[in-house]
């Protein structure tokens, strides 16, 4: 990758990741953009920054010839929880603009990425070490989109010779850019409040277990897999990866060994819970540790010291 066109660029993973990206690359490769401008980010203001709508595959077309990628970063989504308040909306944005990052990638020859996630997966799926290649029949909108987006982006290698690459995320949990309504927004949220009220009201069910990672671990996955060596993958779209499996009170018990009285209660959302029942309880990622070196550094423990270090700082917490 030399020339990387990012989507989704404020969100989540992509704040983090296009300043992961710059740092590697340069900053002037790394070409991020979104739907709203927001003026003073730093993913903004360090390095080319261009509102786009993925919707409009004139537009995004326009901006990859105009800085001449090589690579297109596909990130723009709407994820789990917001996917099912409005699903025509997820539809048109996670396939509609996937679908144009695809043709931008098919007529200009550049490598592509998008995440797929373990929201991929459904009841019919084996929940413990849900296996690489099995059942997935997801019964929500998001998931109806990432096994699609799997799909089509295998299609688009097989067909067209696109070099696309993708990965089922877990939960990530970072400390830079809050999630946008997830399914797994509550391992993040809970660290906030720990440090500011002491007590979090957990929106999923004590002894649901969902697979999660840190921020860190996600994007060098998604760097290792891109400089990866084509002629070694097996599989594409899209690698299992994990660091961790846990449930709520796992977490809560974590927190408590730095904030003894912190308090943890269950008020339990059952739109997100009947989406996290759905999922698997732990993922089996052999295939991308055997086939790309996937090899996540982070644990329960070690994230929460460095998420709980990180937010007394960035919060001003002491
Ligand atoms: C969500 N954080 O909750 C995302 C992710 C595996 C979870 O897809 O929708």
């Amino acid at each position: 990758m030399k020339k990387i066109l990012v989507t989704g660029a404020l969100g989540q993973i992509g704040s983090e990741l296009t300043m992961h990206m710059r740092n590697i690359y340069g900053a002037n490769n790394v070409v991020a953009t979104d739907i709203r401008r927001i003026e003073g980010h730093e993913t903004v203001e360090s390095g080319p920054f261009e509102v786009l709508d993925v919707t409009n595959a004139k537009q995004m077309a326009d901006l990859a010839k105009k800085y001449n990628v090589d690579s297109i970063i596909h990130l723009a989504a709407l994820l789990s929880a917001v996917a099912e308040a409005k699903p025509v909306l997820a539809w048109e944005i996670n396939m509609g603009g996937l679908f144009n990052a695809l043709e931008v990638a098919r007529e200009l020859n550049t490598a592509f990425f998008t995440p797929s996630s373990i929201g991929a997966f459904g009841p019919g799926t084996p929940k413990i070490k849900t296996p690489q290649d099995t059942i997935q029949r997801p019964q929500t909108m998001y998931g109806v989109t990432k096994v699609s987006g799997e799909l089509l982006c295998d299609y688009y290698f097989k067909k067209f010779g696109v070099d696309t690459r993708g990965v089922r995320f877990p939960g990530l949990i970072s400390y830079t850019t809050p999630p946008g309504g997830g399914t797994t927004d509550y391992a993040v949220d809970i660290y906030y409040e720990a440090l500011k009220s002491g007590k979090y009201t957990s929106f999923i069910g004590e002894g649901t277990y969902m697979d999660m990672m840190y921020m860190p671990d996600a994007l060098n996955a998604i760097v290792t897999l891109m400089e990866a060596d084509s002629s070694k993958l097996i599989h594409r779209n899209a690698f299992n990866i994990t660091a961790m499996s846990f449930e709520p009170s796992q977490i809560a018990a974590e927190i408590k060994k730095h904030i003894p009285n912190f308090e943890m209660s269950y008020d339990v959302d059952p739109v997100r819970q009947a989406i996290a029942n759905s999922w698997p309880d732990s993922i089996d990622d052999s295939a991308a540790k055997a086939e790309w070196g996937f090899n996540a550094k982070y644990d329960l423990a070690s994230m929460t010291s460095d998420m709980l270090l990180k937010l007394r700082e960035k919060l001003n917490i002491k």
